[in-house]
């Protein structure tokens, strides 16, 4: 790559380097190309994704987490990982599992009885208005046990599992009907829907494959069980499901992989599920209308209630013309509507095609109740032929779908031969494949599946990896691929390991529709999204007995944990309620007693709680388990249990030397002083915080009222430490003058963040021309070397304009030829202190005009 292109590139990326420093030293990115053995497709991939420290990424992208129960929260196109949260499994820096709250959820997916502490999760939805994604909720599926879980993208916590009462396994949830009515989950392998016995002779009698219809409640964002309602279909393994849309509308599809109703038996001789379950040359698309079926399901004689739970039968679907079947290649795989619900795409995985239903024509035939036939179950069907717009040879292994901006584009992995496709599905043609490593399974564009997709990105969710990563043993991570399908031809950019389940699909949606919150409303039960009945304010912390509970009422503010020592008698069941008193945000705080097997995560305003019962006799240190101060170590307290049935020695008295009174007497001058000190630096940043009214600017109003929160609690304490004093206790006068010293120091901290907004906030608008400015300074590649406030590889360019007589027009010629400066007295200086000669830009006349408008800007704001 020559010299000049290396510059453009990477000005153009917006990489770290600028155009001055990359045109000055431009070897060097030649050089550690050279060394790293990188192309310049490298490069420009890494310019497309690499983010410079503090800017955020466009896509948010949920995955699966497979077996690990979690879902993983990821930024595209940076790939950075941003969260696992805890969904079916305990996730411990959440106190998922670890805190009351969180158990109550983990134990609402408890199945007859027991608590299932794992989930092998496979789609992540999220909810949807007119076939769009909205980034209020979202919802995932667990193909092990059945259920489906809620998020409440709020706060990224799982507030709901609800348990599927009749299925036994299932594969094809959560798919979201487009004004996200209702969250659809299908079987996977048939099996009785009631709970008892029966022997595989029963198989077509008794076992019985099923979709389920949760009724989601928007407002409330809980699904509504008593509401939602299932519908039964034939024991043929029902799979991936997609919802109808736009012309659609009211239907869902559903595949299915064993329409032969084989039931296996290799241990007695007889031939595997293999092969017995892929023996005909079609399955079935199930094809069902869930509006008529929401109706069939309001008159008794309809359903069938199993587990208390509405099943509409296969007679009424069929007879109220709300469930048929469509014979399709047999064990296909993904099944996908397209963003206008004209077509519904399936992807053969055994057969090398990829199969276009055109609704219209399912729609006629089904009017004009023109049907092939039936199956064994009487469900009518339709003949396959009249249903397609066609067939397009694809290659090995197709699976899943996404789609484009562009319409008529579609993406298709294909597992056996580790490549997506791009086609087109009205035209019916290939137009690129790209290799992927290696085997495929679900692929996403952003926000792909929904009836607005982006197009931009594609995801690969590869299987294996194999050779892409450094070794980590036997258990390879699986590869997610960044891929740019923006142009015609596809480009592969970056490759993320996953170290975490086999994360079968994702949903990505625009970042900017993502509001969470960044902290609580003081006192949240964060599961509940309701005021905790537990939150505790500060002084109101407390400790309740009642015949052996122990009921703790605590707050946590930096830094201490208040009650300090918890006294307890052995057997005890003890129940925490913590509070956490912080409104900054990221003050987190963490909790956990030594032994007891307990954590909770308190963000600021999170009330949480923890129990247990104090079996053990001991001293058990508490403390927070978040760095959350520099006095974070001494976040702490202990918990005394304490067996009533014996007796202990009075106290042992301390044998060590104590302070002479002269050098008690010292330090508590000493401790004044420096309260004194602090005190006055306060009280400057409270000043200029009211002289320049901050009351009038939210956020640092609140960062302020958190800080006079802190300045409030020093009366009080100084009335203690003077009462001390004069008692003649000189020891507890410091103790409590230090504990002043604390509150003046977060005081403090939290004053000088409110004074840094503040500063912010009110430095005066920029006019259009300083803006112009701004960015041909950016652009420029300026900030390289200049950084403003401060020196840096060049001078520091406040007050420029003043160093200078007739200073506009000295910077307007330096900027337009240094080179003509460089033997100037005052710019050779500079060269040599900074080794360094300001560039040619090339900037235009009118930019440099700009550029001067905003230095004049810089100046004019210079004393915030
Ligand atoms: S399934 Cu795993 S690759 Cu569960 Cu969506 Cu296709
Ligand atoms: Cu609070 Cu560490």
């Amino acid at each position: 790559m020559n010299k000049l292109l290396s510059c453009g590139i990477v000005a153009a990326a917006g990489l770290a380097f600028t155009v001055s420093s990359a045109c000055a030293s431009g070897s060097d990115l030649q050089a550690i190309m050279k060394a790293r053995g990188l192309t310049e497709k490298d490069i420009l991939a890494a310019a497309k994704t690499y983010q410079p420290s503090g800017k955020k990424d466009d896509y948010i992208v949920f995955s699966s987490g497979g077996q690990s129960g979690q879902v993983m929260v990821y930024g595209v196109p940076s790939m950075r990982i941003y969260k696992y949260i805890g969904v079916f499994t305990p996730e411990p820096w959440q106190g998922y599992g670890y805190d009351e709250e969180s158990k109550a959820i983990l134990k609402s997916g408890a199945i007859r009885g027991k608590q299932i502490t794992w989930g092998d999760t496979h789609h992540p939805a999220l909810t949807e208005k007119n076939g769009e994604y909205v980034g209020d909720y979202l919802f995932i599926n667990d193909k092990a046990n059945p259920r489906i879980a809620v998020i409440n993208l709020h706060d990224f916590e799982t507030t709901q599992i609800v348990v599927n009462p009749i299925m036994k396994s299932e594969h094809g949830g959560s798919f979201i009907t487009p004004n996200s009515e209702y969250v659809i989950e299908a079987a996977q392998y048939a099996a009785p829907l009631d709970n008892g016995y029966h022997s595989m002779d029963e198989y077509e009698a008794v076992f019985r494959g099923a979709v389920t219809f949760w009724k989601f409640d928007y407002p409330k964002g809980k699904i509504d069980e008593k509401a939602s309602f299932s519908l039964e279909l034939p024991p043929y393994w029902q799979d991936l499901s997609d919802a109808g849309k736009g012309e659609s509308f009211g239907w869902a599809f559903t595949n299915s992989i064993n329409s032969e109703m084989y039931t296996g038996g290799i241990e007695k001789g007889l031939p595997p599920f293999e092969a017995g379950a892929s023996r005909n040359d079609t399955d079935y698309l199930h094809v069902y209308n869930w509006q008529i079926l929401e109706k069939l399901a309001q008159d008794k004689k309809n359903y069938m209630e199993i587990n208390g739970h509405r099943v509409v039968t296969i007679d009424a679907a069929v007879k109220a013309g709300a469930l048929f079947l469509i014979p399709e290649p047999k064990s296909p795989h993904g099944v996908d509507v397209t963003p206008d619900g004209r077509y519904i795409v399936i992807g053969g995985k055994l057969d090398t095609h990829a199969t276009v239903y055109d609704f219209k024509k399912i729609k006629n035939l089904i009017d004009k109740k023109e049907f092939a036939g039936t199956d064994p179950y009487g469900i009518p069907v339709l003949d396959m032929a009249k249903s397609l717009q066609g067939q397009v040879e694809l290659g090995l292994g197709p699976l899943h779908n996404s789609f484009d901006e562009k319409d008529g584009i579609i993406y298709t992995s294909l597992y056996v031969d580790s490549q997506i496709v791009k086609w087109d599905y009205k035209n019916l043609k290939v137009l690129d494949r790209i290799n992927v490593h290696y085997n495929i399974g679900h692929l996403d564009t952003m926000e792909g599946k929904s009836s607005k997709p982006k197009g931009k990105y594609a995801i690969a969710l590869d299987k294996l990896s194999i050779d892409r990563f450094n070794p980590v043993g036997p258990l390879h991570p699986q590869n997610h691929q960044l891929i740019d399908i923006a142009g015609a031809k596809m480009e592969l950019l970056y490759d993320m390991p996953i170290p975490l389940g086999e994360p079968h699909d994702v949903v990505s949606i625009a970042a900017s529709k993502l509001k969470p919150a960044t902290t609580y409303t003081m006192g949240t039960n964060s599961r509940t999204g309701k005021e905790s009945p537990f939150v505790t304010l500060a002084g109101q912390e407390r400790v309740e007995r009642n015949g052996k509970n122990v009921t703790v009422y605590a707050t946590m503010i930096r830094s201490h944990i208040n009650p300090e020592h918890i006294e307890v008698n052995k057997g005890d069941n003890v129940t925490i309620h913590l509070t956490n008193l912080e409104r900054a945000q990221d003050e987190t705080h963490g909790f956990t007693v030594d032994l007891y097997n307990i954590h909770a995560s308190l963000e600021p305003g999170k009330t949480a709680t923890v129990n247990f019962v104090a079996d053990e006799e001991g001293v058990f240190p508490y403390y927070c388990t978040e760095f959350c101060s520099a006095l974070h170590l001494e976040m702490m307290g202990y918990l005394l249990v304490k067996d009533p049935n014996k007796k202990y020695e009075s106290a042992k008295a301390s044998k060590l030397k104590t302070l002479s009174p002269e050098a008690l007497k010292a330090e508590y001058d000493k401790v004044i002083a420096t309260n004194k000190a602090t005190d006055e630096v306060i009280q400057s940043v409270v000043t200029y915080l009211k002289e320049k009214h901050y009351e009038k600017y939210p956020k640092v109003k609140e960062l302020v009222t958190d800080a006079l929160d802190q300045y409030g609690k020093i009366p009080e304490v100084k009335a203690k430490a003077d009462e001390a004093y004069k008692k003649g206790d000189v020891n507890g006068a410091i103790l409590w003058e230090y504990q002043v010293w604390q509150y003046m120091v977060k005081t403090a901290d939290v004053g000088l963040r409110a004074k840094n907004n503040l500063a912010k906030e009110i430095a005066t608008p920029m006019s259009p021309a300083a803006a112009k400015g701004e960015e041909a300074y950016l652009k420029g590649g300026c900030n390289g070397c200049h950084v403003i406030g401060q020196v840096s590889s060049g001078p520091d360019l406040t007050g420029v304009l003043l160093r200078h007589e007739n200073g506009e027009k000295w910077v307007f010629d330096f900027i337009k030829d240094p080179a003509k400066f460089y033997n100037d007295e005052y710019v050779k200086s500079m060269i040599d202190f900074f080794n360094l000669r300001m560039p040619n830009q090339h900037m235009s006349d009118q930019e440099i005009k700009d550029i001067i408008e905003y230095l004049k800007w810089i100046d004019e704001n210079a004393g915030m």
